[in-house]
């Protein structure tokens, strides 16, 4: 009789640290053994040749979100896990949405029921946009206790914008019911006045969205958000940081000790403002705030991969199909200065949403860039896109590792494979990808959540509906410091 429901036999297996050759057996969705020569499973995988490495995690994409006018993005989690697991991701962090005047549960109604369709594990971070005491001192601690244990707050965009006293009064709540902070970093008022400026001078390409929004405006507010962070003693995480001015912040932050952590995306690792200065609104595909950056900055990330700054890398996926959306001015709530059209019929730069798609692409383009131009190793990969999102999310021991009672999230590797990338050939519903025509070594082959084989040979397997809420508990990484200015704890006085 087989003792394994599935054993991944002879490859390669990569963890955050150790890189060793063995087969895997899985029992009940669960790694029941690692070694050589295990027994017989029901069904195997041959993985002779091949890397086996933790399922991905993205703890950073926006999926199926809807906005007050009724609008709702034309990602689903039904396309979109089917893309995060043919791109070897098999657990995500989406977004719970809070509409401007509204308690949480009256905004995003359904959300969480739209979610049931994934295919893959997922979880929530609650976006914060008015944080108003029956949110705060009720619907907060009372989703932290069903497991929502990660609050997002943006300090940009006119819908979404929160002012510093009403991120202070989110550092405390969080503070007080022991949840990590996710920041969205540029500076509101410096770039509504150059979007005004740029738009009165007639500039309204796509490429001046990243005028409207240079380093320093993201320099600043990384510093701001880490500052207040402090004064509070809120352990932070700052989201999708793009350059070298707001890693630095981050780097120094981390040597005085202080519970913050940085996130890139592939984005700003291998795109630039060539990408934003395309002909025929092309451009419009690659706006994403914060901006790309000029060519040269991705190296200096890149840097701060390698040296530890940054800690993870996740998609930041929140699509706009170009045919469609990325013609609809202000359309998505991730805009800024009005719905400003032109006179050719689309929008000003600062009314193109702001997002691009890239759940599908974030570990190919990172395992090509990264792992087979010898910039990281693959320990490093495995680090930067499961272990490290595991530990600082709350989901060490059960994702990102390969270790017997982990979930058997594994993705086999086949790390020679050449191949372009072709959004013909892909999963997401949205109509184009950045990284369009990107010869790539190394390909995702078999992925495999929870002992189940979900993608094989790019065929989707896994049903809508498969993937499982990932509820997370109290866990150290949370845990305030203990240090706080002159002794008094402002965060514990109610
Ligand atoms: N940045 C984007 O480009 N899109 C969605 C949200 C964000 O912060
Ligand atoms: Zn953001
Ligand atoms: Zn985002």
């Amino acid at each position: 009789m087989a003792e394994f429901d599935l054993v991944v036999r002879g490859g390669t297996v990569g963890t955050a640290y150790d890189l060793f050759e063995a087969d895997i057996g899985i029992v009940d969705g669960k790694i029941d053994a690692i070694g050589r020569n295990l027994a017989r499973g029901k069904e195997e995988v041959d993985a002779k040749g091949k890397l086996v490495l933790p399922g991905g995690i993205d703890s950073h994409c926006h999926i199926e979100e809807m906005s007050p006018g009724g609008g709702v993005q034309e990602e689903s989690f039904a396309s979109g896990s089917a893309a995060a697991l043919a791109g070897g991701t098999t657990s995500f962090i989406c977004f719970l949405q809070q509409w401007k005047g509204h308690t949480l549960t009256e905004s995003a109604p359904g959300y969480a029921e739209r979610a049931r369709q994934s295919r893959a594990d997922y979880s929530f971070h609650q976006i914060i946009t008015d944080p108003m005491p029956e949110v705060l001192e009720k619907e907060v601690p009372a989703l932290i206790a069903k497991g929502v244990r990660s609050l997002k707050v943006f300090l940009t965009y006119d819908p979404l914008q929160l002012t510093d006293a009403q991120y202070l009064e989110v550092l405390a709540t969080a503070r007080r019911h022991g949840a990590m902070v996710t920041v969205h970093c540029e500076n509101f008022d410096a770039i509504s006045w150059r979007i005004e400026k740029l738009l009165a001078a007639g500039l309204t390409d796509p490429l001046q969205h990243a005028w409207a929004r240079p380093p320093l405006v993201e320099r600043e507010a990384t510093h701001r958000a880490i500052a207040l962070a402090e004064l509070v003693d809120q352990p932070i995480q700052v989201f999708h940081v793009s350059c070298e001015e707001a890693a630095g912040e981050v780097a120094r932050a981390k040597a005085r000790g202080l519970k913050v952590w940085g996130e890139t995306c592939p984005q700003y690792l291998t795109l630039s403002h060539e990408d934003l200065d395309q002909p025929d609104f092309g451009g419009a595909k690659a706006v994403c705030s914060p901006a790309l950056r000029e060519k040269g900055e991705s190296e200096r990330v890149w840097a701060r991969i390698k040296d530890g700054t940054l800690d993870i890398v996740t998609s930041d996926h929140c699509g706009f199909s170009f045919a469609t959306a990325k013609r609809n001015p202000g359309s998505s709530g991730y805009g800024q200065g009005g719905a400003v059209q032109r006179a050719d019929g689309m929008p000003a730069f600062n009314a193109i949403p702001n997002g691009m798609p890239g759940i599908e692409t974030r570990l190919p383009v990172l395992f090509s860039e990264g792992v087979s131009k010898g910039r990281i190793s693959i320990n490093a990969f495995v680090r930067i896109t499961s272990a490290n999102a595991a530990r600082l999310f709350g989901l060490q021991g059960r994702k990102g590792t390969i270790a017997p009672g982990a979930d058997a999230d594994l993705v086999v590797w086949d790390p020679q494979m050449e191949r372009k990338v072709e959004v013909a050939r892909m999963h997401q519903a949205i109509d184009y990808t950045p990284w369009e025509g990107l010869d790539v070594k190394g390909w995702p082959v078999v992925t495999i959540r929870r002992g189940e084989i979900a993608v094989r040979d790019n065929e989707v397997i896994a049903a809508p509906g498969s993937g499982s809420f990932l509820p997370r508990g109290p866990y150290d990484v949370i845990k305030p410091t203990g240090t706080v200015p002159d002794g008094f704890d402002a965060a514990s006085v109610t």
